[in-house]
C-alpha cells in the first residue's frame, strides 16, 4: 500500500527511535512524524522532521496531531514493558490498553489507512508449549504486560473484523540494539551485557545462565516491521499477532559468544524477580506463518550480531 504520512508514537524508545529514522529514509523526512511523551529523543530525530509531544493516553492530542498532519498510518510503539509492568501493573494497563484503544479509535474516526501495533512473546505463558511455540496456541500470560499484549491482539483483530481496518503487528522477541537503551523489560540483560563487556569486561546478569529466550538484532527488527507494513494485505491471514523469530539464546551462550571477541570477559549472576517472567516465556518460536504470508527471513544469528554489536558499541563508547 502506498503510504504518504506516517506517525510513530513512542519514538523516544528503543525500537521507535531507530524505526523513525529508517522510515524517514524510506518515505522522506517530512512524511514521518515523531511522537514522544516528554523524554527528548535524539537530536537526529528531533531535527530531521516534525515531532509532536503528547502522551498516547491523551486521545484529543493524538487525534489533533493525526488530523493536523493528515496521517494515513499510525505506528504505536508506546508501551510499558514486562518488568516495569510487574512493578506498576495499573500503569501498564493504562498506557498499553488505553493507549491502544485511543490509537484504534483515532484511526477509525479519521479513516487512517493502516495501523501497526506490536505484540510480544510476553503474550505466551507457562502453559504455552515452550519449544518452537506455534502461531496458534495457548495465550495465558502471567505478567500484566502479557495480559495487555493478548488483549491488544484481540482488540486489534476485533477492529479488523468489525470495521474492516488494516491493522498489523508482530510478537517481538527480545530486541538487541546499540542506539537507544531499552527500559523496563526482562530481555534488557541482552543489551546491557554488551555495554558492560566493553566498559568493564564483566557483567552481572539478573537471569539464570540457562534461561533460553528468543531474541532478534535491531536491523532484523526494523526489517520485519517495515516488511510487514509493506506486505500485500490481501495475502495476510493473520493480522496483529505474527510470531517472528531470529535466534534463541541463554546468558551463558551470549557470554561465550562475547568471549570469542573479548576472551577475558566474565559473567556472574544475581537473580531477581525478572526470572519468573522469563520462565513463563518460550524458548523458541515457530514463525512459519510470517515466512509464508509476507516472506519474513532474519539475517543475523548470535555470533554475527555479537560481532556487529561489539564493533558499533566499541566505536561509540570510545568516542565519549
Ligand atoms: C520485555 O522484555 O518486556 C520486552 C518484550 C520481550 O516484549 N523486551
Amino acid at each position: 500500500m502506498e503510504l504518504k504520512k506516517i506517525i510513530v508514537i513512542g519514538c523516544a524508545g528503543q525500537i521507535g527511535s531507530e524505526l523513525i529514522m529508517e522510515l524517514r529514509h524510506l518515505y522522506g523526512n517530512k512524511n514521518v512524524i515523531g511522537n514522544g511523551r516528554k523524554t527528548a529523543p535524539s537530536e537526529k530525530v528531533l531535527e530531521s522532521g516534525d515531532f509532536e509531544f503528547f502522551d498516547v493516553t491523551e486521545k484529543n492530542k493524538l487525534f489533533e496531531a493525526c488530523k493536523k498532519h493528515q496521517v494515513d498510518c499510525i505506528i504505536n510503539m508506546a508501551a510499558i514493558l514486562s518488568a516495569t509492568g510487574e512493578q506498576n501493573p495499573m500503569l501498564a494497563w493504562n498506557v498499553n490498553m488505553n493507549g491502544l484503544i485511543n490509537v484504534l479509535e483515532v484511526a477509525r474516526e479519521l479513516k487512517v489507512k493502516q495501523v501497526f501495533n506490536p505484540s510480544s512473546i510476553a503474550a505466551f505463558g507457562p502453559s504455552t508449549p515452550q519449544d518452537n511455540t506455534p502461531q496458534e496456541t495457548v495465550l495465558k500470560p502471567t505478567s500484566m504486560y502479557g495480559v495487555t499484549k493478548v488483549a491488544g491482539e484481540l482488540l486489534a483483530d476485533y477492529y479488523v473484523q468489525k470495521y474492516g481496518m488494516d491493522i498489523r503487528g508482530v510478537r517481538y522477541p527480545g530486541i538487541i540494539s546499540n542506539e537507544t537503551l531499552p527500559g523496563g523489560g526482562t530481555t534488557d540483560y541482552a543489551v546491557a551485557i554488551y555495554y558492560d563487556a566493553i566498559k568493564y569486561g564483566k557483567y552481572t546478569c539478573f537471569l539464570k545462565e540457562d534461561t533460553m529466550l528468543p531474541m532478534m538484532y535491531m536491523p532484523d527488527c526494523l526489517k520485519c516491521t517495515i516488511d510487514l507494513l509493506q506486505a500485500d494485505y490481501s495475502k495476510l491471514k493473520h493480522h496483529s499477532d505474527f510470531n517472528v523469530g531470529a535466534f534463541s539464546v541463554t546468558p551463558k551462550l551470549m557470554a561465550e559468544s562475547i568471549r570469542k571477541q573479548i576472551p577475558d570477559f566474565t559473567i556472574d549472576y544475581n537473580i531477581d524477580f525478572r526470572q519468573a517472567i522469563a520462565d513463563s516465556w518460550p524458548n523458541s518460536i515457530d514463525d512459519s506463518a510470517a515466512r509464508a504470508e509476507w516472506g519474513w527471513k532474519p539475517s543475523y544469528d548470535l555470533d554475527a550480531m555479537t560481532a556487529d554489536m561489539l564493533k558499533v558499541l566499541g566505536e561509540k563508547l570510545r568516542k565519549r
